[in-house]
């Protein structure tokens, strides 16, 4: 094989084309001068994406704007980003490479200095970025992975808030309180109160900070658990993550915050009296180095696309797939705790119902929140779709092959914007009549047909009495019929570093510890023993912004 660099110079594309004429070659560790290079002969992603004739094409993905050397290589093997989840055939310029990593001179250990420093670029560290920014502070944002976005940027289904503008011009009655009571009934009640109570009241506030700097997030469905239409998203019912790590990252570069990709956070500095004074940081390209700061906020996300800590502290749920992007490993936990955090809740796993069979893709639970139905391979219903997803896992998993259909027809996948995607991803079966998807399913058709028509009296009696579904949007009576077989996955990990309200981490002898915030699914308490649905992206935000804001406020006094 060829290496992109060998296969420019065969094109009489020199060094200096691409690295310009410094006599010493220095890559910075987001790679942002190379991917100029790259842009000015190439045009950037869009460009070359429009010009593509691929099916699934990667340079107009979910992922949204991505350096071109998150894939591509000068000096050592290319490879699509998308085959960290995926399994498509897609093959790329210098996929053939050996992997002879070019060493690049590496200049002496340096120390840099910053009010705060914000370890993950997922929605929660984007944020807390912005907002300590804004709050006047020097922030530098550390993300170890080559892209921006975190598993925030895969979230679908949208973000719980109560009492909104949205709902109110929908004429939807919420409230704080009933937001409140709903997250803490989802989460068995272990849920830490105090914070709960926090998701809630700022709930409302986040989503007009999040309107204020682009966002629409206007679009108002249910998500499981929820007693009410709160779960806010892109008109149309577009994904939220994409659309949301696509606005926190043009804010970010808008202000012109420091953001450092291929930068991973290897240790929390802390002074002899546990004051957390700063971090060292492994580079790409830099190598070792320190930065100085007066606050570091720790929003690493979660462990669901670890296994083996998966299987540690849930043995059961070994070999699971999982919904999650490759950087949630969980590090950020450990970092966290050997700075002296405490964990909790850590056996707390979620597992999300609807992940498409024999695949890492989420099938939004918006699917259900709109109508969709929950079928098994014998054709029958076996479960309240609205149930939370602890529950509707544990149904799912008692099923012929651990696995069951959603079923929807053409008016539910009208509905929701999301769904087109899982057609462009050929997930999803099709019939024009019922019998015909029974067919396409081989399943026995009467019983599918039965099944369906049990439920559409239901819808029209308002009443669901076989499995006492909440809301029954939409009878399943418009052609075509649709059906996406669909596993649990492993999906969000509600443990994690114990927090109190203002973010601060607490120690183990119950104190916080100064100068160190967290905020995120690296933190346990919010949701207890079970997250409801759209309560992620809501924490992101709220507690985010608690956490930039509390950061730039010690900085300043500092
Ligand atoms: O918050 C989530 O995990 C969520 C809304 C997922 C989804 O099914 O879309």
């Amino acid at each position: 094989g060829t290496a992109l660099a060998e296969l420019h110079k065969l094109k009489q594309i020199g060094c200096a084309d691409c690295h310009g004429t410094a006599k010493k070659i220095t890559v910075d560790d987001s790679e942002k001068g190379i991917n100029q290079s790259c842009i000015g002969c190439h045009g950037d992603l869009d460009a070359v994406g429009a010009k593509a004739k691929a099916h699934i094409n990667p340079h107009k993905s979910h992922l949204g704007q991505l350096n071109c050397t998150t894939c591509h290589s000068g000096h050592s093997r290319s490879q699509a980003y998308c085959l960290k989840c995926h399994t498509y055939d897609m093959p790329i310029p210098g996929g053939a490479s050996p992997v002879v990593p070019l060493k690049l001179k590496k200049s002496a250990k340096k120390v840099e200095t910053a009010d705060v420093v914000v370890i993950g670029a997922g929605a929660s560290g984007m944020t807390a970025a912005i907002t300590a920014h804004d709050a006047g502070a020097k922030v530098i944002l550390l993300e170890k992975q080559p892209i921006t976005g975190g598993n925030s940027m895969l979230a679908a289904g949208g973000m719980n808030a109560a009492d909104t503008k949205f709902q109110k011009a929908k004429g939807i009655k919420d409230s704080v309180e009933l937001m409140y009571q709903d997250t803490m009934k989802g989460g068995k009640n272990t849920n830490d109160p105090a914070l709960v109570r926090i998701l809630a009241q700022n709930s409302s506030g986040s989503v007009d900070w999040l309107t204020s700097i682009g966002a629409d997030i206007s679009d108002v469905g249910r998500m499981a658990g929820a007693s009410v239409y709160r779960t806010h998203r892109p008109t149309g019912g577009h994904a939220v993550g994409a659309h949301i790590a696509n606005v926190l990252r043009k804010n970010a570069a808008d202000r012109k915050i420091d953001v450092r990709v291929n930068s991973k956070v290897v240790k929390i500095i802390e002074d002899k009296q546990g004051r957390v004074t700063g971090v060292e940081v492994e580079g790409k390209h830099s190598g070792s180095y320190n930065i100085k700061a007066k606050a570091v906020v720790l929003a690493a996300g979660g462990f669901s696309a670890n296994p083996e800590k998966v299987a540690f502290y849930r043995p059961e749920f070994k070999g699971m797939t999982t919904s999650n992007q490759p950087g949630a490993t969980g590090d950020g936990l450990e970092l966290g705790a050997k700075a002296g955090g405490e964990l909790k809740d850590m056996k707390e796993i979620q597992i999300h119902p609807t992940v498409a069979a024999g695949s890492r893709i989420l099938i939004t639970e918006a699917v259900r929140g709109n109508g969709a139905i929950l079928i098994n391979h014998e054709g029958k219903r076996f479960v309240n779709e609205l149930t939370t997803r602890d529950k509707a896992s544990e149904a799912i998993l008692q099923q012929t092959g651990k696995s069951a259909y959603l079923i929807f027809d053409e008016a539910i996948r009208k509905s929701l914007k999301q769904i087109d995607g899982y057609f462009h991803l050929e997930l999803v079966k099709e019939g024009a009549t019922i019998k015909e998807l029974a067919a396409a399913l081989k399943m026995p058709a009467d019983t599918l047909a039965a099944s369906i028509e049990t439920y559409n009296k239901a819808v029209d009696a308002k009443s669901d009495a076989e499995f006492k579904r909440p809301d029954l949007p939409r009878a399943l009576r418009t052609a075509k019929y649709y059906a996406i077989e669909i596993k649990p996955g492993v999906h969000y990990t509600m443990g994690g570093l114990k927090i109190n309200t203002d973010t601060q981490v607490i120690a183990k002898d119950g104190k916080p510890i100064a100068g160190f915030y967290a905020a995120g699914e690296v933190t346990g308490g919010v949701h207890g023993a079970n997250r409801l649905g759209g309560n992620s992206i809501s924490e992101t935000i709220t507690f985010g912004r608690i956490a930039g804001a509390n950061a730039a406020k010690l900085a300043k006094s500092a």
